[in-house]
């Protein structure tokens, strides 16, 4: 299966360029070298269009505009031989109005960015293909799987940097579906989220998570443990005590237990969350701020809620060895989580690369698929022993 591409440039030699790759790749692909016959044609629904911002007639940015009143859904890679920093304004403009922009490529073109971008698209998509013809759950299977105990977790390891072994895990939630297999998070936490099941999902979730942990502590692994909560979780002024009898039942110490919850979902009820994450931090249990750098909360509300930890986004720390400023990101979170106080802690780390960028900057934590993906209970116990070992080894 063939997916469409646009490439709007003024230059002859520039579209026919990137034609070739995009047929390299796979994909079919449509050039322009002028904005009206773009903008006039019905192909513009296409799955990517690859725009340059400086063409003679007509600016990229209200070519934007003009995309964004079509309510255009086409992912869409701008290109500039502009400063990178007026590619990245574009990028978040054409974002805010609901465009679907990917990413930027600054000219010169490297050739070897752009096929690495069009190959990940024709991957991605051939996924997203099979993610969409996933059936839609509904709130009845969502309280059947609930009922029959079919949700599970997965755990993820997350290492101290400065003494190299496993001092905490991260509990992810999983669907083991009977008859569709594994199911992931973004299929399900939405519509458990509308129909007020996010609670009783959540309770199920931190049950497990308590029981496993006791399973490793009396077999000789002791570690924190990380849970997701929504915001939804949040709303409710009575769950700091409905945590805490829930732990106390389990002969669990809340101090083990590190709440994470998304930048983006904390800043969205404010006043609320203040009190509840008050009382939770009352009562002993930890706060993590998710994937930071991706919402909007501003130094004065950061120092507000009592986070005790910073989880600075995948995105940066993926993007630090070919982009100057992701690392400067990377840099600022985790100095910010140190003059906070907050213990930092560094996710979507993939290769050495990363980890000895981590350790140089004096990050506290890493996470990600260099050390382990996330896997189940047993594997985790197996995981975290050899870990130690090392260690000790070592
Ligand atoms: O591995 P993964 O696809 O599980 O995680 C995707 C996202 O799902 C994570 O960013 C995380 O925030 C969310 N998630 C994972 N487990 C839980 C959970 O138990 N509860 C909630 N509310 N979100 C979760
Ligand atoms: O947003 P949150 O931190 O809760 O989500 C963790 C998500 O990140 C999970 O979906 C997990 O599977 C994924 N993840 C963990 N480590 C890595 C990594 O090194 N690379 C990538 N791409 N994803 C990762
Ligand atoms: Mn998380």
């Amino acid at each position: 299966m063939s997916y469409k591409v646009s490439i709007v440039d003024d230059d002859i030699q520039i579209t026919h360029l990137l034609a070739i790759l995009a047929k390299k790749n796979n994909l079919i692909a449509h050039t322009y070298n002028n904005v009206d016959l773009f903008l006039d044609n019905p192909h513009i629904e296409n799955e990517l269009i690859l725009l340059d911002l400086c063409m003679p007639d007509i600016d990229g940015i209200e070519v934007i505009r003009k995309l964004a009143e079509r309510k255009c859904t086409s992912k869409i890679v701008l290109m500039s031989g502009q400063d990178k920093s007026v590619l990245k304004s574009a990028q978040i403009l054409a974002n805010e109005k609901n465009l679907r922009c990917i990413d930027i490529l600054p000219k010169p073109i490297h050739m070897s960015d752009l096929s690495a971008l069009l190959k990940s698209f024709s991957k991605e998509k051939s996924i997203t293909k099979e993610a969409d013809s996933q059936p839609n759950f509904t709130k009845q299977d969502v309280l059947s799987a609930l009922s029959q105990n079919d949700f599970i977790l997965h755990y993820q390891p997350q290492v101290d940097i400065k003494k190299g072994c496993t001092t905490s895990v991260e509990a992810l939630v999983r669907w083991q579906h009977p008859e569709k297999g594994l199911i992931f998070p973004d299929q399900f936490i939405q519509i458990c989220e509308q129909e007020q099941l996010i609670g009783a999902l959540t309770e199920q979730v931190i049950d497990m998570a308590i029981f496993e942990s006791h399973k490793w502590s009396s077999n000789g692994i002791n570690l924190n443990m990380s849970i997701n909560v929504s915001a939804k979780n949040i709303n409710s002024l009575s769950f700091p005590e409905h945590l805490f009898e829930l732990i106390n039942e389990k002969q669990m110490l809340s101090s083990l237990i590190t709440l994470e919850i998304t930048e983006s979902q904390i800043m969205e009820e404010l006043e609320t969350s203040l009190d509840i994450l008050t009382r939770l931090r009352l009562k002993g249990f930890k706060l993590s701020i998710d994937d930071f750098g991706t919402g909007y909360s501003s130094l004065s509300q950061l120092h507000k809620i009592p986070f005790t930890e910073l989880k600075i986004d995948r995105s940066f720390i993926m993007n630090m060895t070919k982009d100057k400023d992701a690392l400067a990101i990377v840099e600022t979170c985790i100095m910010l989580s140190h003059k906070l106080g907050m213990l930092c802690v560094a996710e979507g780390v993939e290769s050495r690369q990363h980890f000895d960028i981590l350790a140089d900057l004096g990050c506290d934590m890493a996470q990600g698929y260099y050390f382990a993906r996330p896997m189940r209970s047993e594997q985790l116990y197996n995981w975290a022993m050899e870990n130690q070992k090392m260690v000790s080894n070592g």
